[in-house]
């Protein structure tokens, strides 16, 4: 009992300790607001929570400790590399809760399945932050087709669930071993797929929903799933990318004498076309998007801008039915990557927060990043 108290005292003064180097970091942040998008988003964003507690030897404070994110392939100096506000630790648990609460029981799972146990024992927890009670007991996952087991006490599921990989209870107090519990939930990165991401057909050895050959002419990394470290697979990225562009195009007749500029042309017709999977209407006619400087077009189809609004370059409905657009001829007429920021974007020196902008930030960053770094504990 003894242990205990003193267990928990520690906590405290670490968390107290912790909770002001975030307080400080918190008002740098804000001072990085400078655009009116990244404002917007960030007041969209959901106000931290407490079970958030502020980790050790985490230079950019995103809730993964430096040595955790080299472990994951993560950068340890971005909090936040898929740029929706939300600490890419953070994010990450939430992910893994999800997936696991999705698992099947290991008593009733097919033989190469992940699955989860738990082993509820004889006693209750009480969460240090909100007061909910939980089973003292045990939590597994297991992945036979890796011959993986993690396990962590049943607060933990409670703790990721609100964005935190280490746990606080009156019995527990820890973190989750993040590299191995990602590795036997096959998970690398916390985005949340969409069901119009459909697979690909053709080899795609990084898994990123773009094929080796499409990798391969259009000039993108075959071999890593996520060449620009923004913790979305690369095919996902593109496509909304592309579907952004092309939605943005400005539209002209066709032929209309002395357009130069990259536009499209409405071929639409009187006709609906569904989606498959969520069953929304589109026009059953097509776009043709016109490259007049390179001499080039090709047909996008109206159900294709829904698949690339979710991500997808394969698209299914009852008009075109099961398709795929040449994945590296769009990217030629469209002269990807157009924005900076787009997939296969070359970031200036200095640029290293990746937000396209150059400015003060940037080396205020760099500098305190080093004293971060080179600070022990
Ligand atoms: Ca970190
Ligand atoms: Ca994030
Ligand atoms: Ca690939
Ligand atoms: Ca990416
Ligand atoms: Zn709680
Ligand atoms: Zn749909």
């Amino acid at each position: 009992m003894r242990r205990l108290r003193r267990a928990q005292q520690r906590h405290a003064r670490q968390n107290k300790k912790f909770r002001r180097r975030a307080v400080a970091a918190g008002t740098a942040a804000v001072i990085t607001l400078g655009t009116g998008a990244t404002l917007r988003k960030a007041l969209a964003a959901p106000t931290p929570d407490a079970h958030q507690v502020p980790v050790r030897q985490d230079a950019d404070i995103d809730l993964l400790a430096n040595a955790e994110e080299f472990a994951i392939g993560y950068s340890p100096f971005r909090p936040d590399q898929n740029r929706n506000e939300i600490p890419d630790g953070a994010e990450l648990a939430k992910r893994c809760a999800t997936v696991f609460n999705q698992l099947p029981d290991c008593s009733q799972a097919k033989a190469d399945e992940i699955c989860k146990d738990f082993a509820l024992t004889w006693g209750l927890e009480t969460c240090d932050i909100c007061g909910e009670v939980v089973n003292m007991g045990g939590a597994w996952v297991t992945n036979p087709r890796l011959g993986l087991t993690v396990n962590f006490p049943i607060l933990a599921t409670h703790y990721l669930e609100h964005g935190s990989f280490s746990y606080a209870g009156d019995v527990h107090n820890g973190r989750v071993d993040i590299a191995a519990l990602a590795r036997a939930l096959e998970l690398r990165f916390p985005y949340d797929p969409n069901e119009h991401q459909l697979p690909v057909a053709g080899d795609d050895l990084d898994g990123d929903l773009l094929t080796d050959n499409e990798e391969l002419k259009a000039g993108y990394n075959l071999y890593d799933a996520d060449q620009d470290d923004d913790l979305v697979p690369d095919g996902i990225e593109l496509a909304k990318q592309c579907g952004e562009i092309v939605d943005a195009l400005p539209v002209h007749e066709p032929n209309a004498p002395g357009v130069e500029e990259l536009h499209k042309v409405n071929y639409f017709q009187r006709g609906l076309e569904h989606c498959h999977i969520c069953g929304t209407t589109r026009n059953m006619g097509y776009w043709e998007v016109i490259n007049p400087k390179l001499g080039l077009s090709i047909e996008v189809p109206d159900i294709l801008c829904h698949y690339m609004e979710h991500g997808s370059f394969s698209y299914s409905g009852d008009v075109h039915g099961k398709g795929r657009i040449d994945v590296p001829f769009l990217v030629k007429v469209l002269q990807m990557p157009r924005r900076c920021g787009d997939l296969g974007t070359i970031y200036p020196p200095g640029d290293s927060n990746r937000d396209c902008n150059l400015n003060f930030t940037d080396f205020a960053e760099l500098a305190g990043k080093w004293l971060d770094s080179t600070q022990p504990n």
